[in-house]
């Protein structure tokens, strides 16, 4: 008997290379106006598909998860975090969610570390009286930012990116310092000569330099509550390339206005895509489009990772990157 090709259905435009070989792997249809799929069409989708390949600009929650069809069995998400996707609703109805871990590791602790960059040297801000045509020449106490040798940097998230920002912040003579629910193994602390604090709160009010490299669960949601945010020095540059919704974004906006709060980088926001007008209005932050893994690596990485999680389930194996209900 040949065994039918799985239907998948994919939410938005892919690197071209993994949109072909999908197509010649599994009856796939594609996205070619890359607009977000409203709600309706992803109900259709759902309701059709024996695959779906969402991406984070797609909210699937448990009624849509309840709708779905039948033959929809896997949820194969094309981006490591899975805040948008109900993984209690899917289980629950036998779906099982996959996501691309790892291979984005590099590239988002890249961009963690030019905002540590940006934000404290004021390149952005720099690179904007350039172009104002207002620049009038070099003065010796212009544009003076804060130096990043021999600080403190605070990783609250010490998991693959948080590490890998270690390793980078190590070479920019930061001293590493991390909060994390579980400590990390010895072997890695020692490599990172990182230093653990299990008290969150107490880390804050001591490190010059804050990056969240957590995933956003519930457990996580406004971790950086208006409370903890007070709690940063101000001189305290804090960096996010993790996800919005850890931080309390209106108090972040009231810090950084009000000078309580030195600078920030953000390549995303509570509410994305909208970055509130009082926002847009600072100069003291750097601001990203949540472009932290886009290098044309990672994407085909990660469509490579989105494929493999494919076949693997269905030649009827449990594919490699399954994910478990965050706790
Ligand atoms: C992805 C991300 O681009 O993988 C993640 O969790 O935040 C991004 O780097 C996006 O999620 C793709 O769906």
């Amino acid at each position: 008997m040949v065994r039918k090709r799985p239907l998948v259905v994919v939410t938005r435009k892919l690197p071209e290379v993994i949109e072909t070989r999908m197509m010649e792997l599994f009856d796939t249809r594609l996205n070619d106006t890359d607009e977000p799929m409203p709600r309706d069409a992803l109900v259709a989708a759902m309701a059709s598909a024996d695959i779906l390949v969402p991406t984070v600009t797609d909210r699937i929650d448990a009624e849509l998860i309840g709708a779905a069809g039948e033959a929809l069995k896997l949820i194969a998400s094309f981006g490591t975090g899975t805040d948008h996707i109900d993984i209690g609703a899917a289980r629950a109805k036998g779906i099982t969610v996959t996501n691309t871990p790892g291979v984005l590791t590099e590239d988002t602790a890249d961009m963690a570390m030019a905002l540590i960059l940006a934000a404290s040297r004021r390149l952005v801000e720099g690179e904007r009286l350039i172009r104002s045509g207002e620049w009038h020449g070099w003065a010796p106490v212009s544009m003076l930012g804060k130096r990043i040798h021999g600080k403190r940097l605070g990783i609250i998230g010490m998991g693959r990116i948080g590490s890998a920002l270690a390793r980078r912040a190590r070479g920019f003579g930061l001293s590493v310092h991390y909060h994390n629910r579980r400590r990390a193994h010895p072997e890695l602390e020692a490599e990172l000569e990182a230093t653990y604090w299990a008290s969150l709160d107490q880390m804050l009010a001591r490190m010059d330099i804050l990056s969240i490299n957590c995933p956003h669960t519930p457990a996580t949601f406004h971790l950086l509550s208006a409370r903890r945010l007070r709690l940063l020095q101000p001189h305290a540059v804090l960096v996010n390339t993790a996800r919005g919704e850890v931080v309390d974004e209106a108090t972040l906006i009231e810090l950084l206005g009000s000078g309580r709060l030195a600078a920030a980088g953000l390549d995303v926001y509570e509410h994305e895509p909208a970055v509130p007008a009082k926002l847009l209005a600072l100069d003291n932050v750097v601001l990203l489009p949540h472009m932290g893994s886009a290098t044309v690596e990672g994407r085909i990485a990660m469509g490579e990772k989105v494929i493999i999680n494919i076949k693997t389930f269905a030649d009827g194996h449990r594919p490699p990157d399954r994910v478990l209900e965050a706790t």
